[in-house]
């Protein structure tokens, strides 16, 4: 019970014992789909060195749980702060050897840059994109963002939300990190509340000051929202939005895909394609949806839609579309799961998605598009779709040091326990975003 001696799962001799026993099976699996894809003229090494190779990045708002405008239910041994937070992140890179960086939120994660960068090194890891909160009031804040920050019709705040802005960059550079992602609240819930091509205009008048505080090796990352908390009208509120701000900032100036962040049946994979034409896809949030911005796990509800995201990724590739490398970055919520759990899973459903874009016959499906042949066509990606490329991301995983069952390590080591021990739960019911 309690007193069982702690089993911490970033020890790598734990998890090659939890990988001995799982060795053999995983062995036969590989070798049964490395004959299967032969046969389908496909070779299975390079699509396990480029699933190695794939990362993401984790949210350091995704490993507390989070909760709805409702409620919040809080978990055992939940990170106290970002130190905390980098903790778990490292836990999740070492079971799963997908996630090495973390993305941090200020400020909500402000604490002195030295000492956070310091234990990343110590728990090997690195930061990517920053992110700047200009959407609540901070203790102790001059000036409300309550009608909005970067668009405020008060010249006062934007420039408040523009030193913030640039505050973020500077933390940053500290850290090694080399983008900031730009998400703003901003908008209207009324008709008529917000002049909207005044307001978009200011935005632009911001967002340029904030360019041009940017180092030369950064990129500044435009996240559209198509509405919450503005209801009516969103001010970033789409692709069309966000790539008319990139290209009048500059070329470092990218879009940022978020897939919870469009009207519902919108095509994602179609405005990925738009982007990479118009030389703006500058990263991802990746969660999944039902409704609307539900943040839930990548991959758990429409599997299928994740597949076409990268399958364009992969077509570009192919195609040899130049300077593409999308940031990778989760934004998720985890209300009813363990975060650290959904975090895993949520890698290797991205890694699946990557894989099974791979797996896609480029050539074929080219030849069938140009011919008109619809069912063949369709086909050519619902074959790669349903392959069952888990013994790849087991074998990915294996090769760097990380758990051939990842959730099965993690449960047998005594970390939640440990650290509820150390955590203490956080009182009250307090509701909202984490
Ligand atoms: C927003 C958006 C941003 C994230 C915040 C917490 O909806 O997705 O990326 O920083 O939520
Ligand atoms: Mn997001
Ligand atoms: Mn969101």
């Amino acid at each position: 019970m309690n007193d069982a001696p702690a089993v911490n799962p970033h020890d790598p001799n734990f998890i090659s014992r939890c990988n001995a026993p799982l060795r053999g099976a995983l062995e036969a699996d590989y070798e049964t789909l490395a004959r299967q894809l032969l046969r389908r003229g496909l070779k299975i090494e390079p699509v396990t060195r480029a699933v190695a190779e794939f990362q993401v990045a984790i949210p350091s708002w995704g490993v507390g749980t989070g909760g709805t405008r409702f409620a919040r239910f809080p978990g055992p041994g939940e990170p106290r702060d970002v130190f905390d937070k980098l903790e778990d992140c490292a836990v999740i890179h070492a079971l799963s050897g997908a996630t090495p960086t973390v993305s941090l939120h200020l400020p909500w994660d402000q604490a002195e840059p030295r000492a956070l960068r310091e234990r990343a090194r110590e728990l090997g890891l690195k930061f990517a994109a920053v992110n700047s909160n200009t959407f609540q009031d901070q203790r102790g804040q001059a000036l409300s963002y309550k009608f909005g920050s970067l668009t405020h019709t008060d010249p006062a705040v934007r420039e408040q939300a523009v030193a913030h802005n640039i505050g973020c960059i500077r933390i940053g550079e500290e850290l090694g990190s080399k983008a900031l992602t730009l998400w703003i609240a901003d908008g209207a819930n009324f008709p008529g509340q917000q002049h909207l091509a005044g307001a978009f205009e200011r935005y632009l008048e911001s967002a340029a000051r904030i360019y041009a505080a940017l180092p030369e090796d950064w990129q500044l990352l435009i996240e559209h929202k198509m509405y919450e908390p503005a209801f009516y009208a969103t001010v970033i509120q789409d692709w069309g939005s966000s790539l008319m701000v990139a290209q009048s900032l500059g070329t470092r100036a990218l879009c940022l895909v978020d897939l919870g962040h469009h009207a519902p049946h919108v095509n994602i994979e179609m405005i990925v394609a738009r982007l990479i034409h118009a030389g703006r896809l500058g990263g991802f949030h990746f969660n999944d949806s039902k409704y609307g911005d539900d943040d839930l796990d990548a991959g758990s509800i429409d599997p299928y839609r994740l597949f076409l995201i990268f399958n364009e990724l992969v077509d570009a590739a192919w195609r040899r579309v130049s300077a593409l490398q999308p940031a990778h970055m989760l934004d998720q919520s985890h209300n009813v799961t363990d975060p650290i759990e959904s975090l895993i899973s949520s890698a290797i459903e991205l890694q699946r998605a990557y894989a099974q874009a791979l797996l896609v016959d480029r050539a074929q499906l080219a030849d069938c598009q140009q011919r008109n042949d619809v069912l063949m066509a369709a086909q050519a990606l619902k074959h790669a779709f349903t392959t069952d490329v888990t013994p790849i991301l087991a074998r990915a995983r294996l090769e760097g040091g990380a758990a051939i069952d990842p959730i099965g390590v993690y449960r047998a080591s005594t970390y939640r326990t440990e650290c509820a021990k150390l955590r203490p739960v956080s009182a009250g019911t307090r509701s909202g975003i984490v």
